[in-house]
C-alpha cells in the first residue's frame, strides 16, 4: 500500500555499516507488487548490496523502464536519484546520465520485456559501448504488467497459465550480452539470494559494461506447472557454476582453497572476484568456452547461473570517447562554453 509509510524511527541497535547507516536508510516505498514476487527478492538482494559496500546513496543513480520490474526502484534505494523513462527506453536515458556525470553508479533495473521486446535494440547498443552501469534484467518470460503475454525470453514449447504453447525461440540474453562485449556477465535467481548479493556487489565494482539476468517468477501469470521460469522448475534445473565472494580493496582474503578449486580475477579499483568452482569444467575468463558451455547446458534444460564472465580490464565508453574527467555539474561556464574562437578550431580540424 503506498499510502503506508515506513515509520522513521529506526531500533538503536541496527547494525549499521561503515558510513552510520542501516540497512533501512537503503529501503524505499512499501512494495505493491503481488505477494511472493521476484522482483521484490531482487530489491532485498540491491539494498543489501548497497549496504554492504558502504555507498552512499546521493551517490546512486536507479534508472528504469516501463513493468512490474521497471517499477521497483520506487521499493529500494529511496535517498538515491531515481529516473522512471519510457518502455525499453532506460539504456539511452542512463547514457546520457553517465556522459553528463560519471561520478556516480549507475543501476538500471529492466524486465524482459522492456530489454527483450521494445527495448531490444537499446538494450544491444549500451552493452555493446560499453556504458559503466550496472544493467539488471528481471526475467520472468511475461509481461507481468500487461496480465502475462508470452515475452521474448518465454521458451519455445512452454506454457501459459491457460494452456497456450509458445512456439518462437527465445533470446537467451546472457548469450547476446557475451557476444555484444559486456565486460561482466552473471545470471542469477530471484530465490538465491546468497549468490544474488555478491553478484550485484561485483557488478558495482566492475568499471565497465556489466549485466545480470535474474530469473524471478511472476506468480500471477508464470508459475504453473509447464512455465520454465517458475520456482519450481528453477529449483530443479538450476546450475550454478560457481560461487562469487567480493573481497574489497585492503580487505584480507581469510580462507584457503585447494589450487584449481578458486579462480581470481582482481580488478582495477583492487577488489578481488574470488569464484569458488562447482563445475570444475567452467572457465569465466574466457567468452567462447562460457558461450559453449552455455548451449550444452541450456539445451539439457538447465539454467546455468553464477558469474559467467569478468573481463579484469573493462574500457568504458568514456574511455572510447576521451571525455573530460570532471562531470558537467562541476565545469564552469568558461570550460562549458569556450568561445568562438575554440568553436573555430574545432570546426577546422573537421574539414
Ligand atoms: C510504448 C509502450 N508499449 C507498450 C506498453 C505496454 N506495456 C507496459 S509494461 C509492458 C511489458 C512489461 O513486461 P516486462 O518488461 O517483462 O516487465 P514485468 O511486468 O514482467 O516485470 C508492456 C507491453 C507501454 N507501456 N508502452
Ligand atoms: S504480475 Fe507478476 S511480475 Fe507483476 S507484481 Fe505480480 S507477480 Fe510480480
Ligand atoms: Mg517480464
Amino acid at each position: 500500500m503506498t499510502y503506508i509509510a515506513k515509520p522513521k524511527l529506526h531500533h538503536p541497535s541496527l547494525e549499521k555499516n561503515k558510513l552510520g547507516f542501516t540497512r533501512r536508510d537503503y529501503e524505499g516505498a512499501i512494495s505493491t507488487l503481488c505477494a511472493g514476487c521476484g522482483h521484490d527478492s531482487i530489491s532485498a538482494a540491491i539494498i543489501q548490496a548497497c549496504f554492504e559496500l558502504d555507498l552512499p546513496p546521493h551517490r546512486i543513480a536507479k534508472l528504469s523502464g516501463i513493468g512490474c520490474s521497471s517499477k521497483t526502484p520506487t521499493y529500494f534505494l529511496g535517498n538515491s536519484h531515481g529516473f522512471n523513462s519510457v518502455h525499453g527506453r532506460m539504456p539511452s536515458v542512463l547514457t546520457g546520465a553517465n556522459l553528463a556525470n560519471r561520478d556516480l553508479v549507475y543501476l538500471g533495473v529492466s524486465g524482459d520485456g522492456d530489454s527483450a521486446s521494445i527495448g531490444l535494440g537499446q538494450f544491444a547498443h549500451s552493452l555493446r559501448r560499453g556504458v559503466n552501469m550496472v544493467y539488471i534484467v528481471e526475467n520472468n518470460g511475461v509481461y507481468g504488467l500487461t496480465k502475462g503475454q508470452f515475452s521474448a525470453t518465454a521458451d519455445k514449447g512452454s506454457k501459459s497459465k491457460k494452456g497456450a504453447l509458445n512456439h518462437d525461440a527465445p533470446i537467451d540474453l546472457v548469450m547476446l550480452a557475451l557476444q555484444l562485449g559486456a565486460t561482466y556477465v552473471a545470471r542469477g535467481f530471484s530465490g538465491d539470494k546468497v549468490q544474488l548479493v555478491p553478484l550485484i556487489k561485483g557488478a558495482i565494482l566492475h568499471q565497465g559494461a556489466a549485466f545480470i539476468d535474474v530469473i524471478s517468477p511472476c506468480v500471477a501469470f508464470n508459475n504453473h506447472d509447464g512455465s520454465t521460469k517458475s520456482y519450481d522448475y528453477l529449483r530443479e534445473h538450476n546450475e550454478a557454476v560457481n560461487r562469487l565472494d567480493v573481497i574489497l580493496p585492503r580487505q584480507p582474503i581469510t580462507a584457503d582453497y585447494a589450487p584449481g578449486v578458486v579462480e581470481e580475477v582482481v580488478q582495477h579499483d583492487g577488489s578481488t572476484l574470488r569464484l569458488r568452482k562447482l563445475a570444475a569444467d567452467y572457465d569465466a575468463s574466457d567468452r567462447a568456452s562460457a558461450t559453449a558451455f552455455l548451449h550444452q547446458h541450456e539445451a539439457r534444460g538447465e539454467v546455468v547461473t553464477g558469474l559467467l564472465f569478468a573481463d579484469p580490464e573493462p574500457e568504458d565508453l568514456h574511455a572510447h570517447l576521451g571525455t573530460v574527467d570532471v562531470p558537467f555539474n562541476q565545469l564552469g561556464e568558461a570550460e562549458l562554453c569556450p568561445g568562438a574562437s575554440a568553436l573555430d578550431r574545432f570546426n577546422a580540424s573537421l574539414r
